[in-house]
């Protein structure tokens, strides 16, 4: 255990770019995003909120009854608030109530997405030092050993259908119906973003953050009574826990519910469509419903709005999909650190190839450069860097106060990454990324961390991960690798043949230490890697050369 590391929650919240105070006296300790949820339940607790394919239903009466043993549990662990809760489970409605639970007991949540591979989780266990690591039972033979070895005091189960010894426990607790009071800027979750150098950094995100975009984006989607979600998104990460998850909450009070599939499947969600009302999704699903044959209007009548974000929407799927469904896809743009940033309208124009207009209350700039001229705001039409300023904003990375130097310009506004323009109407497109990553069906990958791992291994001299572009998941990771020997010099070879002995030691070290979707798709042997006179490697001109590498 690192004990140079700042030892609460105080003390990183100090050393934040962007902490300012939000509250007036009033509304001291009334903010926890629970409490905000809860006066959103209707009268009758006997209403369903939550429908599993399978048809289990979950009643509000249940959902509650639920949370409160949880938090009973976290409560008789002597879980302090502030303290944090590492999940890393399959999607259930049990893992939902659990980032309830959370939430209610005051505790920071810290989701980990379940492909996340023994020595991925290790590096996040050991930076957010959490107290309590709820896990699938498949990663006992690891999860066991790691959590005696960080000293992490309590380790649970919990498996696809919810049960496990989290649950278990949890009967047995007494329940706890109160809400722990939280400020503004108290931290309700840790999430975790890879970084450029390939060390991941925690996003700190607060009870205000959650709530001031939610209901933002409850009231600027048009969430209306009777409202069906069908929610097939993965529960760790802010797509599918906090946009699509946040909005059904804060629209429950109205009849609205959610359908919850465990997975994505095009069929399924296909033979949920007819029930629901709202679908929120990457590309990626955009592109598997539309490959569907049957999919057409008559199969999403009671579909009222189609929202997708993540990764860039390609124009041929906008297109196809207004075509075959009647319906205009809202694409909107987000990030782990900021929650959505800007959003098409609902009722005004939708314009594809576009992420749409600033958020109420989002202020989003772009600017010249980042450095000497990262606040000099360009003119519409011009292309720049893209910076977002407001409520939804981290309060900053976990235990990385350079970071917060790093990412935030001196005048308060977040550095996203990512180029676009804002055209004569307001509409922001991005139109690239000033960091070095890939987005594959929705998830990041930053090409560093993967090169990490391919260069360790003995047969390699070094490695350029790159992202091409892909029909099913947008872009795909791919390794450019040189091989150690001297006499390496063979051209590019890929498939079976004399470098297959190389690749497949590649793809299996990958396997072995990153989730899957980090893994890349092809490997290609190089003599060597292109590079500028600076000598730095020109990952542009190997995304030119490889262009086609998966039509
Ligand atoms: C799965 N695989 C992927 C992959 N998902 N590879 C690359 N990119 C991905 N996204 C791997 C599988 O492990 C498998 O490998 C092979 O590809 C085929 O898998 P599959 O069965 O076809 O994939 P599936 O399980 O159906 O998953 C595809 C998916 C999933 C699109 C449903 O990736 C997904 O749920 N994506 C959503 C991600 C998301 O929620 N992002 C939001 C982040 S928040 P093998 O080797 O095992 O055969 C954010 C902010 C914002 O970005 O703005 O929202
Ligand atoms: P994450 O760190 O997983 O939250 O991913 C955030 C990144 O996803 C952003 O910085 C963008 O690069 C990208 N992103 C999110 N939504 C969109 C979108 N609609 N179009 C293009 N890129 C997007």
């Amino acid at each position: 255990m690192n004990h140079s590391k700042p030892a609460d929650l105080g003390i990183a919240a100090k050393v934040v770019a962007n902490a300012t105070p939000h509250e007036t006296e009033s509304e001291v300790g009334k903010h926890n995003l629970f409490s905000l949820f809860q006066a959103c339940f209707p009268v009758d607790k006997s209403r369903i909120f939550l429908e599993t394919e399978s048809g289990r239903e979950i009643s509000f009466a249940e959902l509650e009854a639920t949370i409160a043993c949880y938090v009973g549990l976290i409560r008789s662990l002597q879980v302090a608030p502030g303290e944090r809760v590492a999940v890393q489970v399959e999607k259930s409605a049990e893992a939902l109530m659990l980032y309830l639970a959370c939430l209610a007991a005051g505790v920071v949540y810290l989701p980990l997405n379940s492909a996340y591979r023994e020595s991925e989780v290790a590096y996040f266990l050991d930076d957010a030092e959490p107290r309590i690591f709820v896990h699938s039972p498949r990663d006992e033979a690891w999860a066991q050993p790691l959590c005696e070895k960080l000293f992490i005091a309590h380790r649970f189960t919990m498996n696809e259908a919810g049960r496990g010894s989290w649950a278990k426990n949890a009967i047995n607790a007494a329940p706890v119906n109160e809400v722990v009071s939280r400020n503004a800027d108290d931290l309700a979750a840790i999430l975790y973003t890879s970084g450029t150098t390939g060390r991941s950094k925690g996003a700190m995100i607060t009870h205000l953050n959650l709530s001031s975009n939610a209901r933002t984006l409850h009231q600027y989607w048009g969430f209306k009574a009777g409202d069906v979600l069908l929610h097939v998104l993965p529960l760790f990460h802010v797509h599918g826990l906090f946009v699509a998850a946040h909005t059904a909450l804060l629209n429950a009070g109205q009849g609205g519910r959610m359908l919850f599939h465990a997975k994505f499947d095009a069929k399924a969600a296909l033979a949920s469509m007819a029930g629901a009302t709202i679908f929120m999704g990457v590309p990626t699903m955009y592109t598997r419903l539309l490959a569907e044959p049957g999919f057409n209007a008559n199969m999403c009548s009671k579909m009222r709005l189609f929202v997708s974000g993540s990764a860039p929407l390609l124009a041929e799927t906008f297109n196809e999909f207004r075509l075959r469904t009647g319906h205009t896809i809202l694409e909107r743009y987000g990030m782990t650190e900021t929650g959505m940033i800007t959003s098409n309208p609902f009722l005004a124009e939708r314009k594809g190839g576009t992420v749409g207009l600033p958020l109420p209350g989002v202020a989003v700039r772009v600017t010249a450069a980042d450095g000497e001229n990262e606040s000099t705001v360009l003119a519409a039409g011009a292309i720049g860097h893209i910076q977002v300023k407001g409520d939804n904003v981290l309060l900053g990375y976990w235990r990385m106060p350079e970071k917060n130097l790093e990412e935030f310009t001196s005048d308060k506004f977040f550095k996203t990454g990512d180029m676009g323009f804002i055209d004569a109407d307001g509409y922001l497109s991005i139109v690239g990324r000033s960091k070095d990553l890939v987005i594959s069906g929705g998830y990041n990958i930053y090409p560093k961390e993967v090169e990490l791992v391919i260069d360790d291994l003995p047969g390699v001299a070094e490695s350029a991960v790159i992202g091409l572009p892909h029909g099913d998941f947008g872009e795909a990771v791919v390794a450019v690798v040189v091989k150690k020997l001297p006499n390496a010099g063979i051209g590019e070879l890929s498939g079976p043949g004399l470098e297959s002995g190389l690749e497949i030691a590649i793809i299996q070290a990958c396997q072995q230490k990153l989730a899957n979707f980090k893994v890349p798709k092809k490997v290609f042997v190089v003599a060597e890697l292109p590079r500028n006179a600076m000598g730095k490697v020109q990952k542009s001109e190997l995304r030119k050369r490889y262009l086609a590498s998966f039509d």
